[in-house]
């Protein structure tokens, strides 16, 4: 990394936005790269605290996922959970073993007082993680999902329940007493650009946004803020943006989600499939660029990133 280099800031959801990024650190060797990560999706599963979002980055950038399921460690085996499962503990969220094992580590440094963040640096670190990922908060922030039958917690919706709840409203419970995590505004405040990452704006952008003082370091910036959208011929890239967008009335298309962040960017670059809607999008005063963005293999995750920069005026060297 290169000193006194303006950092470009991601605001990043989970498996598109790791996939994502895999073309940023592609396309910029040299950089000073500060990653923005959601913590709405993390939940205590038998006391132990699971970031999904802030895990899926990490084990993507260091080359330790599972590139299947996008989440998880590759080769990863489920002895612990089986074990138990045989003596009563209810496994409905899967943890592999090595997985558990990070887990153990960062519970038991929050449970002896360490923030979030600084407990992000040290797991980034010990795996080799060579740019900055810090959640967004650290303070209690997590996502509900309201339905015509209750409230259910993030990780209760979308893995116990297999997302199949209508959806009536989305809340981020303690988002307003949030402080933004160390580093975090000073980095948006010296960004050279910001990108957000092709993530579910209502779950996995929102709860970013919803940090009191993010929205408004990213009103008052003076650089480029480019979105990627995740929304592509009116589906979802991954997860369940398109549901819990058409359950809440909202258009499902690229112009809707440049609608839900609204004034909070300056591009969006949306996918060759549609190209029709660049002009509904541009009326809302975002620019449009239009390429492939569909991040099957390293090289299209290189492609995609590679746009969104450049539309950002990151120059990138050959
Ligand atoms: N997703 C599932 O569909 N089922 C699981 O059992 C599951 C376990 C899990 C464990 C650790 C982790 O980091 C992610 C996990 N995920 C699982 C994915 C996670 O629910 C989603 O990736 C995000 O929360 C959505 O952004």
């Amino acid at each position: 990394m290169v000193k006194n280099m303006q950092p470009i800031v991601v605001l990043a959801g989970g498996v598109g936005a790791a996939r994502f990024l895999q073309g940023v650190v592609a396309a910029l060797p040299v950089r000073d790269l500060t990653i923005v990560g959601n913590v709405g999706d993390d939940t205590e599963i038998a006391g132990l605290h699971v970031s999904p979002d802030l895990d899926t980055v990490l084990y993507t950038l260091t080359g330790e996922s599972d590139e299947e399921r996008g989440w998880g460690v590759r080769g990863d085996s489920s002895r612990a959970l089986e074990r138990a499962r045989s003596l009563g503990h209810d496994a409905w969220f899967w943890l592999g073993d090595l997985d558990i094992g990070l887990h153990l580590t960062r519970t038991e440094a929050l449970n002896a007082g360490l923030p979030l963040s600084a407990v992000t640096t040290q797991l980034a670190g010990a795996l080799g993680l060579e740019d900055r990922l810090v959640p967004v908060t650290d303070d209690r922030l997590r996502t509900i999902i309201e339905t015509p039958d209750g409230d259910l917690d993030f990780q209760t919706y979308y893995v116990r329940r297999g997302h199949r709840d209508d959806i009536v409203g989305i809340r981020f419970d303690g988002a307003a007493a949030a402080a933004p995590a160390p580093g975090v505004v000073d980095a948006i405040s010296r960004a050279a650009a910001i990108i957000v990452a092709p993530s579910n704006p209502l779950i996995s952008i929102g709860p970013i946004l919803a940090v009191p003082g993010i929205r408004e370091a990213l009103l008052a910036r003076s650089v480029p803020c480019v979105a990627v959208s995740p929304i592509v011929g009116g589906q979802a890239l991954r997860g369940p943006a398109a549901e819990m967008m058409r359950s809440l009335g909202l258009e499902l298309s690229p112009a809707g989600v440049a609608g839900l962040y609204d004034g909070l960017i300056d591009a969006i670059v949306i996918d060759d499939v549609d190209h029709s809607l660049a002009v509904e999008v541009e009326q809302r005063g975002v620019a449009v660029r239009i390429t492939n963005t569909i991040m099957r293999d390293a090289a299209a995750r290189r492609h995609v990133a590679t746009v969104a920069l450049e539309v950002a005026g990151i120059r990138l060297s050959a």
